[in-house]
């Protein structure tokens, strides 16, 4: 049997460098949709990269963006892929306030552009696609937990954006025949999650306080609770939905819901730090109860996280909880870390980071500036 082909877009980040190992351990041709940018943004692929000039490749990166059709269109009918992963998308649920005309553009036109290249070049037939769609339709909790039957909510221009994205897939299946799904992924982390989401800022914020290179760091609401998984997970799921025997919708979620505060205390626990929140609303704050870990000695008492409202979303989505019964039964799926694991994998790679940088600045080769 021939090689699939596989497009990705979004290869560049999280999903799309797990889900680029995932399917060329499977034998995959696995082509990736990369912007222009000023620096390399291929951190998180760079181990799988090919020198163009080695024939025979299975790992092929094409610039382009999810803003322009002729490109897309152009690529479409050059790889003339099995399957398409449409991952690429403006994800930042609270820079999506401050964009919400880009948002709209990329995350929810640039699907209609790939489901209308697909009709366009004739490849309804041929060309399967997933979508990445999200836990953020469901916003304002209108029922709990959230399954595939959940009415939808949206809360924010990203959200929203996606909500068009959702439908206009479920649209090209009924009108035209295309294999088109929604994978309605619930919140997921691991250690190249990027930066400004909430765990990621608090475990590198932690390892960073623990190994006294920062005093305190900031966030916003810690009340918000979501349903989080592990990544690696959810990627081995796109490619179970596009599997299936039937094009449907599907939620992925660990059926876990957890607080930002709970999250904070988990990771210092990791590194043998026991917290203390104190105060209300904009008023909390955490402090250093005791420490268990001769490594990590910090002050008992010391102030370690205050909330700063600039943080807080124009519109919060509160409480986050799936139901994955459907794809659990359907398709035998089932998350292989727990919330624990996950805490852990994201606690040791950044710890090592956050030494590496140490190292670097104590040697002069980097200053130690974070912005988030
Ligand atoms: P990331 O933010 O890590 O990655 C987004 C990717 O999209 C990056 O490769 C980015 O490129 C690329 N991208 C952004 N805008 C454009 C554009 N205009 N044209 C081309 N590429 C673009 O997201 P995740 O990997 O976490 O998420 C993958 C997808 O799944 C996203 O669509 C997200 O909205 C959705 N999702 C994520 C969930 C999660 O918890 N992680 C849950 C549910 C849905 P660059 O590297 O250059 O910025
Ligand atoms: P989310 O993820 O909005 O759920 O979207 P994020 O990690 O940004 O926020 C989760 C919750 O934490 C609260 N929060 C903070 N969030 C950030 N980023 N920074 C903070 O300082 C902070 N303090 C508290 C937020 O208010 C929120 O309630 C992610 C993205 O990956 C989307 O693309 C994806 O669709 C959804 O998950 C499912």
């Amino acid at each position: 049997m021939s090689q699939k082909v596989a497009f990705i877009t979004g290869v560049t980040g999280q999903d799309g460098a797990y889900l680029s190992e995932f399917l060329l351990k499977k034998g995959y041709i696995v082509h990736g949709l990369k912007r222009r940018s000023s620096l390399f943004n291929t951190d998180r692929i760079d181990h799988l990269y090919q020198d163009p000039h080695i024939e025979d490749r299975n790992f092929i990166l094409h610039y382009g963006d999810m803003t322009d059709s002729t490109n897309l269109i152009r690529l479409i009918q050059e790889i003339q892929p099995d399957e398409i992963y449409n991952l690429a998308a403006m994800s930042h649920v609270h820079v999506s306030f401050e964009m919400p005309e880009y948002t709209a553009n990329a995350d929810g036109i640039g699907t209609l552009r790939l489901l209308d290249a697909i009709r366009l070049l004739g490849l309804e037939k041929k060309t399967r696609i997933y979508q990445a769609s999200t836990s953020e339709l469901y916003g304002k909790v209108q029922e709990v937990p959230q399954s595939e039957t959940t009415p939808f909510y949206p809360r924010s221009p990203y959200a929203v954006a996606k909500m068009y994205a959702f439908w206009i897939t479920v649209n090209y299946r009924e009108a035209y025949g295309i294999y088109a799904c929604n994978g309605i992924l619930f919140n997921h982390e691991s250690p190249i999650r990027g930066e400004t989401f909430v765990t990621r800022k608090i475990t590198r914020a932690t390892s960073r306080i623990a190994l006294g290179m920062q005093d305190k760091f900031y966030l916003g609401n810690l009340d918000a609770k979501r349903d989080w998984g592990h990544a690696k997970d959810y990627v081995r799921m796109m490619w179970m939905i596009l599997q299936a025997d039937e094009a449907e919708d599907w939620v992925i979620a660990t059926g876990k819901t957890t607080t930002v505060r709970d999250f904070v205390r988990l990771s210092f626990a990791e590194v043998g730090i026991e917290l203390e929140f104190k105060g209300e609303g904009v008023n909390e704050k955490a402090f250093v109860k005791s420490c268990s870990n001769d490594d990590y000695q910090l002050e008992i008492g010391k102030e370690i996280l205050a909330v700063d409202p600039r943080y807080f979303r124009p519109t919060e989505v509160e409480l986050l909880i799936g139901d994955a019964t459907k794809a659990n039964e359907k398709l035998g799926w089932k998350c292989q870390y727990e919330l624990a694991d996950l805490v852990k994998d994201m606690m040791t790679s950044d710890l090592n980071l956050m030494k590496k940088d140490q190292y670097l600045a104590d040697a002069d080769y980097r200053t130690l500036n974070y912005y988030e």
